[in-house]
């Protein structure tokens, strides 16, 4: 099967490579935006300067894969005997090809990622090294560097291959690292939480599944949580930390490991994926405040205690959209299906309801609407999951699918090394036209 996807990749991804270079001949001079002086200070948000083809955010709609909403993907994509949510393997499939994949295409993919999972002894080796308190984003980024000796990518670069070929050996270790960051969770999770009490994998079970099964639950709904959750995480466009470091550390030739793990240490900074992280500390500080029924009132002030002790409302807000994030709510219709009672559920729903307007007047925050990372915390809680500093490992394994897709398409389309141009802020004084002072 896998043969046959990597030829189905070919006959799509090679001719765009033959397309852009004519697009960039007939239309390389073609104006597409300015930039201001305030783009360059305001961490370049704004500024169209990479293109990444697997997934496009829209400011007001949130985020669609090749075109397909959260909703539409619920509908499309193959789902497990029984189950209601869609399989990653099917996104996978989705973000590589922009076509819609099959169940025997899913089923496949399954069990070419079960085949594929094993770690080698110096991933265990190296984990094992750490102290148990390191954090489990630092041995995510430090298990996954351990396997770098078997990039195929590297290998072949090494005895000189032509640069036509390089999404092959990259196609080989996409497939290999997608397959191995549940393994490298699991096995975070068993030794820092669980006694080093490992469970093997079962090679009969989906990507999540396995993945459930690995971190030690056994419930079908926990499962179902992971294949929703592994499919909503995945990609976000191109321009967020985790998908735009590995894209930029990849433009360098890294391979898929080097380039993942730097992309998984911008996702651990609590602006971005360790949010999710930071959400549950600060419900449950909350709680410690003010009891495990607080009401409205209550939330809104500790909400304003956070803002005036000059921290950020975790959870809330995003550089690019200007609505509730669709995956947000994906989540919270997970919720209300599966667990509508949940104590900490409701939490989260009475702070939706007062912390857009405590946002909004500081009159600043440009979106005052909960992210992605509002809503993880308390299903995984929900399950039993409760080791929060272990949620941005979660979102890491799902965010490996679509940022190392986007690696392997840079590949295929021979993207060339990244280097945008810096200036001084002498420069910038000396660009800028000062309208003489009236006294
Ligand atoms: N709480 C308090 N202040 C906030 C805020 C929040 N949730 N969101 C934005 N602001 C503040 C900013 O810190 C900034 O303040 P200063 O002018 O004093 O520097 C101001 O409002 C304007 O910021 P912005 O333009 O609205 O937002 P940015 O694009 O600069 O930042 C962030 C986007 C996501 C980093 C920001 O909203 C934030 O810090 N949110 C809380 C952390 C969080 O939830 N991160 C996860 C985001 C989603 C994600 O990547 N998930 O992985």
């Amino acid at each position: 099967m896998i043969e046959q996807l990597k030829e189905k990749f070919a006959a799509k991804a090679l001719p765009l490579r033959d397309e852009i270079k004519a697009l960039v001949k007939a239309n390389g001079t073609h104006v597409l935006g300015e930039y201001t002086v305030a783009n360059i200070y305001s961490g370049m948000k704004g500024i169209v300067s990479m293109v990444t083809e697997t997934s496009k955010l829209d400011p007001e709609e949130g985020i669609r894969f090749r075109g397909y909403t959260i909703p539409e993907l619920k509908e499309k994509l193959p789902k497990a005997p029984g189950g209601k949510e869609p399989l990653p393997e099917g996104l996978f499939y989705l973000l590589l090809l922009g076509e819609l994949p099959s169940e025997e295409d899913v089923k496949a993919l399954s069990k070419e990622f079960a085949k594929r999972g094993e770690l080698p002894a110096s991933a265990k080796n190296a984990l094992d090294s750490l102290p148990i308190e390191t954090h489990p984003m630092t041995q995510l980024s430090i298990g996954l560097l351990a396997c770098q000796q078997d990039s195929v990518f590297a290998q072949e670069y090494r005895k000189g291959m032509n640069k036509k070929d390089y999404w092959e050996s990259t196609f080989e270790d996409v497939i290999n690292v997608i397959a191995r960051m549940p393994r490298i969770a699991a096995y975070i999770y068993r030794r820092t939480y669980k006694n080093n009490e490992h469970i093997d994998a079962n090679p009969d079970l989906d990507l999540a599944g396995n993945f459930a099964h690995m971190l030690g639950y056994s419930d079908d709904e926990f499962k179902s949580l992971m294949r929703i959750y592994l499919t909503i995480h995945a990609d976000h466009e191109g321009g967020n930390v985790s998908a735009h470091t590995t894209h930029l550390v990849g433009s360098a030739l890294s391979d898929a490991y080097l380039s993942l793990s730097a992309g998984l240490n911008g996702l651990a900074g609590p602006l971005h994926g360790l949010a999710n992280q930071e959400v549950v500390r600060w419900i449950m500080e909350l709680k410690k405040n003010v009891g495990s029924d607080p009401s409205t009132e209550d939330i809104r002030k500790y909400l304003q205690k956070t803002l005036d002790e000059g921290k950020v409302i975790p959870g809330y807000g995003h550089a690019v959209l200007r609505k509730t994030d669709p995956r947000y709510m994906a989540q919270r219709e997970f919720a209300l299906e599966y667990m509508p009672d949940d104590e900490n559920f409701k939490i989260v729903g009475k702070i939706y309801d007062v912390a857009p307007d405590v946002l909004r007047a500081t009159g600043k925050v440009k979106n005052p609407w909960p992210n992605v990372d509002a809503h993880s915390g308390v299903l995984l809680i929900h399950y039993g999951l409760v080791e929060s500093d272990f949620y941005t490992v979660l979102f890491g394994v799902s965010r490996a699918i679509g940022v190392l897709t986007s690696l392997l398409w840079d590949r295929a389309l021979l993207a060339p090394i990244e280097r945008p141009k810096s200036v001084t802020t002498e420069w910038v004084k000396s660009q800028v036209t000062q309208e003489p002072q009236l006294n």
